[in-house]
Formats: structure tokens, C-alpha cells, sequence
């Protein structure tokens, strides 16, 4: 019995500290259609770090830039804002939504077409500052799903 059980310890330690490692668990990640001429781009998706970590940007081919933004209200308006990064609190899922937080895709370099997949690359940063890059596909859905509900109070 000894050398199985200490097989099945030595197993286990081995995906405790797998699993250990700090990782970002990101799913239903999409993009916003845009209209000709359109030069930004939304993007959304929810995000689950098993350590306290952080998004600190991002980038993709069909755009210059991607900035982090956060939406909310002001004065009765909706105003937007860069923010440096965005906390995600371990096992917390942080929910990129319309009229919230967000990703914008900035100098679009082409119009996004609904059903169509693009590459999105995330950088985030753990609390020991070791920096990771995501890469991920974000579908492109209509421009009129997810809009942001007009009386927030
Ligand atoms: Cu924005």
C-alpha cells in the first residue's frame, strides 16, 4: 500500500502547485459591431483570476490600441474614462460589460462584422508584478445587444 499512497501524495502535490499558479480564467468575451466609419470599438467579456491580480491592457491586430475604460454616471450623463487598470479580486468574476467596464478597440483599422471572431491579447499583472499575456477571441455580436440601459440611477 505505501508506494501507491505516496504515488497518489506526490500526484497531488504536483497539481496543488499547478493549480497554484496564478491564472485568469476568461469566458464569454465579445465585441461590439461597429458602423462604416466607426473608429472605436467596444469589448466585453468576464474575467476570474484564482489570485489577486489585475488587467492592465491589452492588444489586437484589427485596431492601434486597446485602452481600459470605465463608464458610469455623472451628473446625470453617461461619461467615460481611461483607467490604468482594472482589479481582479481573487475568485471574483469581474463581469466587461456595456455601461460599465470595458475594453475599447481604438483606430479600427476595419469594421466589425457581426459573427466574426477577432484576436484580442490581454496583459495581466499578478501581485508580484510578473505580467502574463491572454489570448483570446472575442466574437463580434450586433451593435444593439447589450446597450446600456438609458435611466441608471
Ligand atoms: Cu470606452
Amino acid at each position: 500500500m505505501k508506494p501507491l499512497a505516496y504515488t497518489l501524495l506526490a500526484a497531488g502535490l504536483t497539481l496543488m502547485s499547478a493549480a497554484h499558479a496564478d491564472s485568469v480564467q476568461v469566458s464569454n468575451v465579445w465585441m461590439r459591431a461597429t458602423a462604416p466609419g466607426q473608429k472605436v470599438a467596444g469589448g466585453f467579456m468576464d474575467l476570474t483570476a484564482n489570485a489577486d491580480m489585475r488587467l492592465v491592457g491589452g492588444s489586437s491586430p484589427v485596431c492601434g490600441r486597446v485602452e481600459l475604460h470605465t463608464m458610469r454616471m455623472e451628473g446625470g450623463m453617461m461619461v467615460m474614462r481611461q483607467v490604468p487598470d482594472i482589479p481582479l479580486p481573487k475568485g471574483q468574476t469581474v463581469s466587461l460589460k456595456p455601461g460599465g467596464l470595458h475594453i475599447m478597440c481604438i483606430d479600427l483599422k476595419q469594421p466589425l462584422k457581426p459573427g466574426e471572431r477577432v484576436p484580442l491579447s490581454l496583459r495581466v499583472r499578478s501581485g508580484g508584478g510578473q505580467e502574463q499575456s491572454l489570448q483570446l477571441e472575442a466574437e463580434v455580436r450586433p451593435a444593439g445587444e447589450g446597450r446600456p440601459m438609458q435611466h441608471m440611477h
